[in-house]
């Protein structure tokens, strides 16, 4: 949905993905965090009405049609807004362990077996130097790929569609990991939503 963006529904409870992310830190993450982007997405937007009927993907894969003046508001905040519309997807309750499918079998033909696969998101997602994402990609040609992004940079600002992504900005997990990243990371793994993934994923396959 096009502007003025709104803070998408959660559809779960604060507490539903504990002890794996506590309900103290979805709170924050999503009506403070998450809000601030979508309200300073609203304000850079708010003066250039012909961008204002743009999707959020839209205006981050042609950031350079924007007027100078708003690219790193947009940049930063659609970002923000649009990853973590789809990480609150990418996240379930007791979701299952591994992906099924079509997903599946191209993991494995990518990355020779799930486990290397996880193995390679989680060095991304630890390796990432100060706040960022980590993501499974398709890129242009549908290959997938792992890779780390800075800041909230999205996939799509270079191409790629997101299957999968890891929010590790402090803010998604200090308060309860402190700086023990790695086992956020670990804990993350058991509330992923593979059938968001392999939805998808499946929508890279069928365009
Ligand atoms: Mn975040």
């Amino acid at each position: 949905m096009p502007y003025p963006f709104k803070l998408p529904e959660l559809g779960f409870p604060y507490n539903a993905l504990e002890p794996h992310i506590d309900a103290q830190t979805m709170e924050i993450h999503y009506t403070k965090h998450h809000q601030a982007y979508v309200n300073n997405l609203n304000a850079a937007l708010e003066k250039h009405a012909a961008f204002q009927k743009k999707e959020v993907e839209d205006l981050l894969s042609s950031l350079s049609d924007l007027p100078t003046e708003v690219q790193t508001a947009v940049r930063n905040n659609g970002g923000g807004h649009l990853n973590h519309t789809m990480f609150w997807q990418w996240l379930k309750p007791g979701g299952s362990k591994e992906p099924s499918g079509k997903l599946a079998e191209e993991i494995r033909t990518t990355f020779g077996a799930f486990d290397t696969f996880k193995e390679q998101f989680a060095q991304a997602a630890t390796s990432r130097f100060g706040s960022g994402w980590a993501w499974l990609v398709a890129d242009r040609g549908g290959k997938l790929k792992v890779y780390s992004t800075a800041n909230q940079d999205a996939p799509v600002m270079e191409g790629n569609r997101p299957i999968l992504g890891l929010d590790v900005w402090e803010h998604a997990y200090y308060l309860k990991y402190q700086n023990r990243r790695p086992d956020y990371i670990k804990a993350w793994w058991n509330v992923v939503n593979w059938d968001a993934a392999a939805r998808a994923f499946e929508m890279v396959k069928g365009r």
